[in-house]
């Protein structure tokens, strides 16, 4: 399997993260989509990351759909979202917070990379801002609740939602400089040294 993407994508980080996690082999095609389209067009029509190319030459597109699919290769022990019922819909719920956060945090990056200077505009990047301060609240509830050495949506063993959201918190600290994830999220930011010292996320890090 090829994964096309870059670390600082929370989108394919959570992929990379999710492959380390099931102990998935994979090839990593490091490149900015911005910088080297062609690379993704060839595969994704949306020319998005991560985009995963199998073994087949298939090319799956949009990271929910990429980890549905790796779930199911990985089969039942492995899996990171759980198959059925209540557990199911539990982990999807707070992965969904989580790639929301994903999602404002880099509209509102976007914002300042994308516009010329004088068609910024500071409302949009504060309300984006906002959103994702309100979906890492609510997560920072979660990791209160899972405690020292607990997931955040029970169990065992590390799962999708955990993934999910470390990779945006991480992401929000990055291109958010500003925001006090530390101050606002103290729960949330414990959980995040614990998971991100762990190889699966050290070996996929964020850019520096
Ligand atoms: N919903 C998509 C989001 C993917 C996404 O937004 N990727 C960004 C990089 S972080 C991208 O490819 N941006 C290029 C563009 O939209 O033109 C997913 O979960 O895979």
């Amino acid at each position: 399997m090829k994964l096309i993407g870059n670390y600082l994508s929370p989108f394919a980080r959570r992929v990379a993260v999710s492959l380390n996690v099931m102990g998935l082999a994979y090839e990593m095609d490091k490149i900015m989509v911005f910088e080297k389209p062609d690379a993704v067009s060839e595969h994704n029509p949306l020319v998005r990351i991560p985009t995963l190319v199998l073994d087949d030459g298939d090319a799956l597109v949009e990271s929910y759909a990429i980890l549905d699919a790796l779930d199911e290769m990985a089969g039942d022990e492995k899996r990171l979202t759980p198959a059925a019922g209540m557990a199911r819909r539990k982990v999807m719920k707070f992965s969904a917070v989580a790639v929301g956060t994903m999602d404002k945090a880099q509209w509102a990056a976007y914002e300042g990379r994308h516009r010329p200077e004088d068609k910024y505009h500071q409302p949009w990047a504060d309300h984006n801002d906002a959103q994702a301060m309100g979906g890492l609240a609510y997560l920072d509830g979660l990791a209160e609740d899972a405690g020292d050495a607990g997931w955040l949506a029970g169990g065992d063993r590390i799962g999708q939602a955990d993934i999910s959201t470390v990779v945006a918190y991480s992401f929000t600290k990055k291109v958010r400089p500003h925001l006090d994830l530390a101050g606002e999220c103290p729960a949330l930011t414990a959980f995040v040294e614990r998971c991100e010292a762990l190889d699966a996320f050290s070996s996929a890090p964020v850019p520096g």
